[in-house]
C-alpha cells in the first residue's frame, strides 16, 4: 500500500465557472472523488494549501509550498501537487532547487480544462500523477498529458492543447498509460536532502528585441534589481553598435549585478563563444545559462542570490548542475 499526500493550490483543474470566468474552488478531497484516483493500492491524504490561479503564484507561495512538502517528507511515499499550468514550470523549477535531493517523488500536475467538465484532462492527469508519485525515484517532476518530465526542464509550450508541456534539452522521465507508469530515463541521484527556501526575488528577465534601448538594461540597477537573466538572439547575440547592450551589461556586472545570458530559442544551448558580435559579452564575464530553460535560469538565479552575493560565487553555482537543469 502506497501513501500519497495530495496538496492542492488551485489552477484550472480546480476551477468552476463563475459570473467572472473560471475560478479555482474545488478542494483536493473533491478532486480525488472526481478523478477516482484512490485505489486499494494507494491511500491519499488531502491538503488544501490555497486556491489560486497560478498567475498569482509568486515567491511567497513557493516558500509555503516547499515548507508544506518538507513537512510531509518522511511520512509518505510521494507527493502530488495540483497547480495551475500557467506558472507550473516556474514552480517546478524553483522547487527543484529549494528541495534539492528530495528523497521522494514530488509530482506537479493540473489541467487545461476544469475537472468538473465532462471531457476534462484533469481527472486523467491527477490519476497519472498519483501513479507517478507511487513509483518514480526522488525528485521534482511535472506529469501532464501522459508524459512525465523533470520539473526543472519542463516548459509550457501550448495554451490550450492537452499536451501543454515539453521537456527541453532533456529526455522524458516516464510515460503513463493504461494504468502503468513506464520509466524511460532515470535522473541522476542527488544525495542529501536539504530544504533551502531563502531566495532573492528582485531579479529581472529581459528579452532583447531589435532596436531595444540599452537604458532599459541600465535601469534595472536604479530600481534595486540584484541580478538579471537576458534572453539574447539565437546563441545569445545582441546589439553592440548604435545601441550597445554589451556596454550596459558590463556596467551592471561591474556594479555587482550578475547577468545570465540565455536564448530566445526554446531548444539547445546558448553561448557567447561563437560569434564576434557576442564575444565581448564573454570578455566582460556574462554568465551563460548553457542549456537551461528560461524558467530554470530565472528561478535558479533567485535561489543562488539567496546564498551567494558576489558575481564570482553566483557564476560558480550557476555553472554547476544542481537538480538536472543543466548539461555541464
Ligand atoms: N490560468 C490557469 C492557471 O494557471 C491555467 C490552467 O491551469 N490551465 O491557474
Amino acid at each position: 500500500m502506497k501513501h500519497i499526500c495530495l496538496i492542492s493550490t488551485g489552477g484550472t483543474i480546480a476551477c468552476v465557472p463563475t459570473e467572472n470566468g473560471l475560478a479555482p474552488e474545488i478542494s483536493a478531497e473533491e478532486l480525488v472523488k472526481l478523478s477516482g484516483c484512490g485505489s486499494d493500492e494507494v491511500t491519499i491524504d488531502c491538503t488544501d494549501l490555497f486556491s489560486m490561479d497560478s498567475s498569482n503564484i509568486q515567491p511567497e507561495e513557493w516558500v509555503i509550498i516547499a515548507d508544506a512538502i518538507k513537512e510531509r517528507v518522511g511520512s509518505c511515499d510521494g507527493i502530488v501537487l495540483t497547480h495551475g499550468t500557467d506558472t507550473m514550470a516556474y514552480t517546478a523549477s524553483m522547487l527543484s532547487f529549494m528541495l534539492m535531493g528530495v528523497p521522494i517523488p514530488v509530482v506537479l500536475t493540473g489541467a487545461q480544462y476544469p475537472a468538473v467538465y465532462p471531457d476534462s484532462d484533469g481527472r486523467r492527469n491527477l490519476t497519472d500523477a498519483v501513479l507517478a508519485a507511487s513509483s518514480l525515484p526522488g525528485g521534482v517532476y511535472i506529469c501532464f498529458g501522459g508524459s512525465v518530465m523533470l520539473g526543472c526542464r519542463a516548459v509550457k509550450t501550448r495554451t490550450t492543447s492537452l499536451n501543454a508541456f515539453e521537456s527541453i534539452n532533456y529526455p522524458y522521465i516516464a510515460t503513463v498509460h493504461d494504468g502503468k507508469c513506464v520509466l524511460l530515463h532515470t535522473p541522476k541521484t542527488i544525495k542529501g536532502f536539504s530544504c533551502s527556501t531563502s531566495i532573492e526575488p528582485r531579479v529581472a528577465l529581459i528579452k532583447i528585441y531589435p532596436g531595444m534601448s540599452p537604458e532599459l538594461l541600465d535601469s534595472i540597477k536604479d530600481i534595486g534589481m540584484k541580478g538579471a537573466v537576458v534572453e539574447g538572439f539565437g546563441l545569445g547575440g545582441m546589439h553592440n553598435y548604435r545601441r550597445d547592450h554589451t556596454e550596459s551589461i558590463r556596467r551592471l556586472m561591474a556594479a555587482g549585478i550578475p547577468v545570465v545570458l540565455t536564448s530566445q530559442c526554446l531548444y539547445e544551448q546558448s553561448t557567447p563563444d561563437v560569434y564576434e558580435v557576442s564575444r565581448s559579452l564573454k570578455d566582460i564575464g556574462v554568465i551563460s545559462a548553457h542549456d537551461m530553460t528560461t524558467e530554470a535560469a530565472i528561478t535558479k538565479l533567485m535561489w543562488v542570490l539567496g546564498r551567494a552575493h558576489d558575481v564570482e560565487s553566483v557564476r560558480r553555482i550557476m555553472d554547476t548542475d544542481i537538480a538536472g537543469e543543466l548539461t555541464e
